[in-house]
């Protein structure tokens, strides 16, 4: 199944989008997400100027081999950059290998392990009243497990709570975190405000939904580990699911302290790239979450790999799923969630109608767990002439400073 061309497409229905399209001599297309949010013309190129000429004419059957070729032969290794690049060829050849067997990528994967997957969706508020508004939104959309994120005293603006709705008109809890701007978007940040308000909200919530419904909190990546035990501690009484990149974690021993402190799960890896981040996080029982997504680690290849290294300590998946995944790493998460045992939970921020309108995707959420559908492949498929309608603008994630001007983690 000889690969005889390999092509990238950038559009931004809404938000930016990077896409490789490999085609093979008997017509079959397979797709690939190698979007990384704020830094996508820099995978687009690693893709068109470095990779492609390198796929011409390649066996599309031989994912292992080119997995280890372009990792390898690179010899600059790592980094999100390459692992997304990586990520969009070697999703794209499972995307071709399925739909030559003519059957959905999970089957060729394994089959299916369960018969749904438990998706997490995003409740945010300024304050209370609309973060509770926000919860009976995501329960009414039959969400079964509720990411908590709030606006706190003091502090302009937080992740995950939009000052307005990302599309005009929208809900208050409509939030896209990349701003299309020639410059990122400065915003404050206090840890201390915040270690004191977010004990209040679980509280809160928990009196309002009670004990049972699943609740998540994503800490960004903004405590030090001390703070982050503090935060762990506080907020045991609520029972989460889990507290996300409670703090950046390059330093994987930073963890132990966190993890001496509190029993409350943790999930990390979002902004991770290969296994080795891994490591020592895994392997001490550091983490209950694998947090990676499969567009910036490497695609399926991968993060089989890692998420089977991470069943051998109990650690379970948590896949990264924003807007700044697309459709098609969307597709391909699903597939690897269905197939694999050690599956925990799946973060779902759908899509909005534009980029619907350029990505026809087969998959379903229904009564709060998503399916890959069984169509041959991954089930996406892209619409090349509505792409071409939305070409690329520049857009940034906001940065963070304290009140004394000195850069933070956003
Ligand atoms: C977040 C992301 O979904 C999450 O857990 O951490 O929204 C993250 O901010 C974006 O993917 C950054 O591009
Ligand atoms: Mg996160």
């Amino acid at each position: 199944m000889k690969i005889v061309a390999a092509e990238v497409v950038v559009t931004s229905p809404g938000r930016n989008f990077v896409t490789l399209k490999i085609t093979t001599e008997d017509g079959l297309i397979g797709l690939g997400d190698g979007t990384l949010n704020g830094r996508e013309l820099a995978v687009a190129s690693y893709l068109r100027d470095h990779v492609v000429p390198l796929l011409l004419g390649r066996d599309a059957h031989a994912i292992e081999d080119t997995w280890q070729f372009l990792y390898r032969s690179a010899y600059w290794r790592r980094g999100p950059v390459t692992m997304s690049a990586i990520a969009a060829v070697d999703v794209a050849l499972w995307d071709l290998k399925a739909k030559a067997a003519g059957m959905p990528l999970y089957q060729l994967l394994g089959g299916a392990s369960r018969t749904g997957i438990l998706a997490y969706g995003h409740a945010s508020g300024r304050d209370t009243d609309e973060l509770f508004d926000s919860i009976r939104h995501h329960l009414e959309l039959g969400f079964r497990a509720i990411r908590v994120q709030t606006a706190v005293p003091g502090i302009d603006a937080v992740y995950g709570v939009p000052t307005r709705p990302a599309t005009p008109g929208g809900r208050h809890d409509d939030y896209e975190p990349a701003q299309r701007s020639p410059l990122p978007a400065e915003e404050d940040w206090d840890t201390t405000a915040y270690l004191r308000h977010i004990p209040t909200v679980f509280e809160a919530v928990r009196s309002e939904f009670g004990p049972e419904l699943p609740l998540l909190h994503d800490g960004h990546h903004r405590m030090t580990p001390i703070q982050a035990a503090r935060l762990g501690k506080a907020l045991e009484p609520y029972d989460l699911f889990w507290l996300e990149d409670c703090t950046p974690a390059e330093n994987q021993e930073a963890l132990r302290l966190v993890r001496q402190h509190t029993t409350t799960p943790l999930a990390i890896g979002e902004v991770f790239n290969s296994v080795w981040d891994y490591q020592t996080l895994i392997r001490e029982q550091l983490i209950d979450y694998v947090r990676s997504s499969v567009t910036h680690t490497g695609g399926i290849t991968a993060m089989r790999k890692l998420l089977d290294y991470a069943a051998l300590y109990q650690v379970k998946s948590g896949i990264h799923g924003p807007t700044d995944i697309s459709p098609v790493g969307m597709a391909a998460a699903l597939h690897l969630d269905l197939a694999i045992h050690n599956f925990g939970v799946q973060e779902l921020m759908p899509h909005g109608p534009l980029t619907n309108e350029v990505f026809r995707q087969t998959y379903t959420f229904e009564d709060g767990y998503l399916h890959p559908g069984d169509e041959p492949g991954l089930g996406v498929e892209l619409d090349e002439e509505a792409a071409a309608r939305f070409p690329y603008e520049p857009a940034y994630l906001p940065f963070n400073r304290l009140k004394d001007g000195t850069v933070h983690d956003w």
